[in-house]
């Protein structure tokens, strides 16, 4: 069912992060800035500020299922994309949501720990990803970490992240986006973060000069520009290409909110 939807329409399946930084309320604000309709569904609550997360709340499986059974019954995304999901409970409602409705244009984030170092993914819920919910993706954007988890190879260097991709397509994602934003200093990029996109084929490096601030959401906001491309119909090359100049421009322009990390919108 195409619905009556007459705008281009994204929906992000996140955590809950009150300070707006990270998580759902970064995804939606990406989502309006780049010109599309933004909806969420909430997978996890945080207590959290811009200096850290003191604790997480889980959300019942059943009623994350339930939110996006209503809302997608409704409003059609375009593209969709998870972020923080934390249980197992929450990525099987999110895999099963994108199933039933034969959802297309998934991207996901593999939100595992917080730049401030808290486990936002349980470890029986990793499994529950990479089994369940990878093979369903469109894309996926593991940072240096995550991707390292996710291939069970150290990265140091950009050879190696060519390699971690080729590890992570194995799971059933069409394309891999490892970015490069962590990579260690004489990892490949010197003075610029490069980013890896491999789909099956060829790799193809998105540079962009490395911007030296502690900031708080950028993965969420990177994923979310790349989700709302995707929505207004751009090929994923073009989606992460337009993602990557909203989130440089972002990051230049990012100012303090409180007395932590940065976020950048
Ligand atoms: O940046 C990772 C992240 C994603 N989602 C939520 C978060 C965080 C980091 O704190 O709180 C909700």
């Amino acid at each position: 069912m195409r619905g009556t939807a007459e705008r281009n329409t994204a929906l992000s399946i996140a955590g809950f992060d009150p300070s707006g930084g990270a998580g759902i309320l970064a995804d939606v604000k990406t989502f309006t800035l780049m010109g599309v309709y933004g909806m969420a569904v909430q997978a996890a609550l945080t207590a959290q500020n811009t200096v850290g997360v003191l604790s997480v709340g889980p959300r019942p499986a059943r009623r994350i299922k339930d939110e996006l059974d209503a809302l997608i019954s409704d409003i059609r995304p375009d593209a969709v994309k998870t972020g923080m999901l934390y249980s197992a409970g929450a990525v099987s409602a999110a895999a099963d949501a994108v199933k039933e409705h034969g959802l297309v244009n998934l991207v996901i984030d593999p939100v595992m720990i917080s730049s401030s170092g808290k486990r936002l993914l349980k470890r029986d819920a990793q499994d529950a990803l990479t089994g369940g919910l990878l093979p369903l993706a469109l894309v996926v954007m593991p940072n240096v970490a995550e991707a390292e988890a996710l291939s069970g190879i150290e990265i140091k260097n950009i050879e190696d992240a060519e390699e971690a991709a080729r590890i992570i397509r194995r799971l059933g994602p069409k394309n891999v986006l490892i970015k490069g934003g962590h990579m260690p200093a004489g990892g490949g990029g010197g003075g610029h973060a490069v980013d890896l996109l491999f789909d099956g084929e060829n790799f193809t490096r998105f540079s962009a000069r490395r911007i030296e601030k502690e900031l708080h959401g950028a993965g969420c906001v990177y994923s979310a520009a790349v989700t709302a491309g995707l929505a207004k119909g751009l090929t994923v090359p073009g989606a992460v290409r337009a993602a990557k100049k909203f989130i440089s421009n972002a990051i230049r322009n990012a100012r303090p909110a409180g007395h932590g990390r940065v976020p950048i919108v």
